[in-house]
């Protein structure tokens, strides 16, 4: 069966007769409008199911319902939103994220705490998944097995939709996370499954013996491989081999199973009807699995992801996805959908890239990684843009390319080793006190947890109470601030850094924590500390409000809002890294230097991009000189710069 005219005019026949609707009415107008992709989607990953058109019937009809569902408010919001597609990213445009529990105690406890988001200019918050787990160990809620309540003591569902009516009275939006690779193996339909329900068997992959599980083993790679080696579990209850490709007690969902996506459509589109205004698509690389594969993003990850976006585009237009794929460069780039499917599957992508050349930059003191990666970002049209970030919940890992690696004179295993090395504080000179995430003796692989502050050096300056060393991890940090809001993209903060939270090692007494190190960046938030940031002699008050200077230049300088083009420059100093933000109206030159030594840039740089003098500083409002054609960096100095009108 190949797409028609014809096959369309008779599936809104159908659809208007079973659920009385209008044949001119803005669902069928989007419906048409993405049909032919959803249908073609569809058909290439589910055309060999002999009732796969029955299925693709039921899929829209789930689409209608959950539509009829939707309330009148939020389509009112649709409706403006559709009408300028770029709504996000024509505004200054600031996310913070954080866990429910450890920042507010439960949801309704995020309202009492507006006026903290309020003064930082926050636009939108990423609250952690909050949805219902298992006690014990649940992956910081990731391991889901309900998304139709809240997790122990958060609230209830109707107290989220209530808060997400707050917020956007305030005008902050809300972000939330849709876990679609697994579901906790507490989930309904794995609990089924171990009851012996084929129907919910099918739901995720199980195989009787090892000889599928091993032949996956051969080029898969392993997630966790400290607690949860391997990609399968063993189920006594069915004597079944689970496919767990993170933790034993996350099932991956099957896919291949028209079901499961009928499924999570319907659970997409319920969130999207809480008032979510994105969708963090949790772990997207992973969702198709193939034998003889690494199993991460394979081509018909974006067919799933193209069908998702169709379905909440019909449903709820004013509702963008945020691709959490962080996994090598060029792969990150495709989940903007490529050529002709750009804006056709996520608005948003974690800039990973980005932020593991940060890291880099700042230990190796050179911008040479940095600019090389970014050059080989390309230019996004103006309805999706990049995430930013400098830290997030998760770990860091070393992401790069490896040609990249080696391109700028590294060997790329010794340069992983040097950086891991240096941010465990186990480098000659380092400053930071990281931490290794999930070493695996197979290949070597270590990541690095730790908070902002700590990783920049702030609390090893604080132990040794060294006051120069404390100077200069605050000046990391603001540094990294500097260029996180002036970056092309949509900044997102992690909560406790704007305060230069510390680690937090009272994870090693906790059971269900100790064998996870990315908790020693999740703190509970400490409200205590928080009042000091109107104290500018202390150190949350230094970066507290310098961070809240920079946001609020940021949200009068249009220049650098998401949908403003930029351009990486050679500033031709090697520590030294130099974009261009610029519109038809205006420009601006952030310049950086990454070394704790003074450096030296030319002024042709300016020529260079047609900036005139005398420039100055929009962040501390001087003058820069540029005498003797140069300009001098003072150590970890950032600057943005504008033409001295
Ligand atoms: C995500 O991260 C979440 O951010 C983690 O907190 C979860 O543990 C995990 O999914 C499972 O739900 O491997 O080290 O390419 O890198 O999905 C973090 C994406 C992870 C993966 C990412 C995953």
């Amino acid at each position: 069966m190949k797409y028609s005219r014809a096959y369309f005019v008779e599936l809104v026949a159908k659809l208007r007769e079973r659920y009385h609707l209008d044949e001119g009415c803005e669902f069928f107008l989007r419906l048409g409008l993405v049909f032919q992709d959803l249908f073609e989607n569809y058909r290439y990953l589910y055309g060999d199911k002999s009732n796969w058109e029955y299925l693709l019937d039921k899929l829209c009809g789930l689409l209608v319902e959950k539509y009829q569902k939707r309330e009148d408010f939020l389509k009112k919001i649709d409706r403006e939103r559709e009408k300028k597609p770029a709504w996000f990213f024509e505004k200054n445009m600031v996310g913070y994220v954080m866990y429910v529990d450890r920042w507010a105690g439960n949801v309704k406890g995020i309202l009492r705490h507006k006026d903290y988001l309020r003064e930082m200019g926050i636009s939108f918050v990423h609250l952690m998944p909050c949805f219902a787990v298992p006690e014990g160990e649940n992956d910081g809620g990731y391991a889901v097995k309900d998304y139709g309540s809240l997790k122990e003591g958060l609230g209830s569902i109707e107290d989220l939709k209530r808060v997400a009516l707050d917020l956007k009275k305030e005008g902050i939006f809300l972000m939330l996370d849709m876990v679609v690779n697994h579901t906790s193996s507490e989930h309904l339909w794995a609990k089924k499954a171990k009851e012996g329900d084929l129907f919910y068997q099918n739901f995720y992959y199980m195989f009787p013996d090892r000889v599928v599980p091993d032949e996956f083993e051969k080029t898969m790679p392993e997630i966790f491989p400290e607690t949860s080696p391997g990609n399968f579990t063993y189920v006594p209850e069915i004597r079944a081999w689970v496919m767990t490709v993170f933790h034993h007690y996350q099932w991956d969902l099957n896919y291949n199973n028209p079901y499961v996506l009928y499924e999570m459509v319907g659970i997409i589109l319920d969130l999207a009807n809480l008032g979510a205004d994105i969708l963090r698509l949790d772990a997207i690389p992973y969702l198709w699995k193939r034998l003889g594969t690494a199993c991460q993003n394979e081509p018909e990850v974006h067919r799933l992801v193209q069908i998702f976006k169709a379905c909440v585009s019909v449903v709820a237009p004013g509702v963008l996805f945020v691709a959490e794929a962080i996994v090598q460069p060029k792969e990150i780039l495709k989940y903007f959908g490529e050529g002709e499917n750009v804006g056709k599957e996520c608005d948003l992508t974690y800039n990973a890239s980005f932020m593991v050349c940060l890291w880099d930059a700042l230990a190796t003191r050179k911008v040479r990684l940095l600019t090389r990666t970014l050059l080989g970002q390309p230019h996004l049209p103006p309805m999706v843009s990049w995430l930013n970030y400098l830290r997030c919940h998760d770990d860091i890992g070393l992401g790069f390319d490896d040609e990249d690696v080696r391109a700028v004179g590294y060997t790329p295993r010794e340069h992983r080793r040097f950086l891991v090395d240096f941010y465990l504080g186990h480098f000659p000179g380092s400053w930071a006190k990281g931490l290794p995430f999930m070493a695996n003796p197979k290949n070597g692989d270590v990541r690095i947890s730790g908070s902002l502050a700590s990783l920049a050096g702030l609390e090893k300056a604080l132990e040794e109470g060294n006051e120069e060393e404390k100077k200069l991890a605050i000046e990391r940090v603001l540094l990294l601030y500097k260029i996180l809001l002036s970056f092309r993209g949509v900044p997102l903060l992690y909560y406790g850094d704007e305060i230069g939270m510390l680690n937090d090692y009272s994870y090693r007494e906790k059971k269900e924590e100790v064998n996870d190190s990315r908790w020693v960046h999740r703190p509970f938030m400490d409200w205590q500390k928080a009042k000091k940031r109107h104290d500018g002699e202390s150190v949350e008050g230094r970066i507290f409000q310098s961070l809240v200077s920079l946001l609020e230049k940021r949200k009068n300088l249009e220049v650098l809002w998401p949908h403003v083009s930029q351009s990486i420059i050679d500033s031709g100093n090697e520590h030294v890294f130099a974009f261009v933000r610029s519109s038809s109206q205006d420009m601006l030159l952030v310049i950086a230097n990454f070394s704790d030594k003074t450096q030296i840039v030319s002024g042709h740089l300016l020529e260079k991009i047609g900036m005139e003098k005398p420039i100055k500083d929009v962040i501390s409002e001087r003058e820069i000189p540029v005498s003797d054609g140069v300009m001098i960096l003072e150590p970890y100095a950032c600057w943005w710069l504008k033409e001295v009108s």
